[in-house]
């Protein structure tokens, strides 16, 4: 028995040594995870995995989600606290079900917390449209109130929400499949077009969103443009690119003058990247920057502290499915061209 208890111990911890970076947090399950520093401390805006049995589908129904759960640290790898529910889809009154990845920032004393969550309509899968909410809180921790509506205008899912050195804000936002941008490819909501994407290989790739934000921080500025990728000959990267194309997961960081627009593949399972000299792009792809990690989901922030730069990611360590994730941090390395050096998030 004492040979078995052993070898099992030695097992699991050779497990562990295959991950680049173990989970910042146990407790609960946490994905998506959009990293702040506020007033000196580091604060993660993840989405707050829940167990389901819904099968895996198209529409990603097994992300099951009801609330928000915001961690804070000091510095990175110092302790991790875990806070109450920050804002609970019962408290949300246009929302229905899915609080799916979250973005936060902060403007004169108050901080907001931005979310896609399914409204109240019914498609033909009997399912709400993704919108996009704002809720505030005079703590970064919250708890958050929300707005009685979504952000007019706002469709599709995981908001992420940059703020220029100039003062200008703006979101990205965006997702095909499961968050249906595909179905907006028009201008507006088509309740009966496709499940995955726009069909369509040879044709440019449906872009992420852009759009300037009031400075109210919870209303746009004009209308949603797109965040266009062009492939090394100039062209928009096309739909048939799975590996280099726009799926979701957007999020936006400055360094220097260049503007780095980076996104997940979602089924080809990559984190890119691709840079630009404005916030709208467009932007010239320049490569993956992490291999597919354990899970189908990725899904990241990259923010600098402490003098260097890190990459907020997840993945399913501590359950082995898909939709129980586990929110990690490793550091991000630049060559001296500017491009991001590749990250494999197993140590082989
Ligand atoms: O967590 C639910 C969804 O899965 C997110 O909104 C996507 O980015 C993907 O991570």
């Amino acid at each position: 028995v004492l040979t078995l208890g052993v070898g099992s111990l030695a097992l699991a911890q050779d497990r562990q040594t295959r991950y680049l970076s173990q989970p910042l947090v146990r407790s609960i399950y946490t994905a998506d995870p959009s990293a702040h520093v506020f007033a000196g401390k580091i604060y993660v805006y993840p989405s707050h995995d829940v167990p389901t049995d819904i099968p895996d589908d198209d529409l990603g129904s097994e992300y099951a989600m009801h609330d928000y759960r915001v961690l804070r640290m000091d510095r990175i790898g110092e302790p991790v606290t875990v806070g109450l529910v920050a804002l609970d889809v019962k408290d949300v009154p246009w929302a229905s079900k899915q609080m799916w990845a979250p973005d936060a920032a902060y403007r004169n004393g108050t901080y907001f917390l931005y979310f896609p969550a399914r409204d109240k309509a019914k498609d033909k899968h009997g399912v709400g449209t993704f919108r996009i909410g704002v809720a505030t809180s005079k703590n970064p921790m919250g708890p958050f109130k929300a707005e009685p509506q979504p952000i007019a205008g706002s469709y599709s899912m995981d908001p992420a929400v940059f703020t220029d050195s100039d003062g200008k804000t703006y979101m990205y936002f965006g997702g095909i499949w499961g968050g249906q941008l595909q179905r907006w490819a028009t201008g507006s909501f088509d309740p009966n077009g496709s499940d995955t994407d726009l069909l369509q290989d040879d044709k440019p790739a449906l872009s992420g969103k852009v759009v300037r934000m009031n400075a109210d921080m919870k209303s746009f500025a004009e209308a949603p443009r797109d965040a266009v990728i062009l492939d090394s000959d100039g062209t928009p990267v096309k739909g048939g690119a799975h590996d280099k194309r726009f799926f979701e997961a957007s999020w936006m960081f400055k360094r220097g003058e260049k503007y780095y627009y980076t996104y997940s593949t979602g089924d080809t399972h990559f984190l890119n990247y691709a840079i630009g000299d404005t916030p709208y792009g467009p932007f010239t792809y320049r490569g993956h920057f992490l291999l597919p990690v354990q899970g189908w989901t990725t899904h990241h922030s990259i923010i600098a502290t402490g003098g260097k730069w890190w990459l907020f990611y997840a993945d399913t360590q501590l359950s082995n499915k898909n939709h129980l994730r586990n929110v990690k941090v490793t550091q991000v390395f630049f060559n001296p061209d500017g491009t991001i050096k590749l990250i494999d998030p197993f140590v082989k």
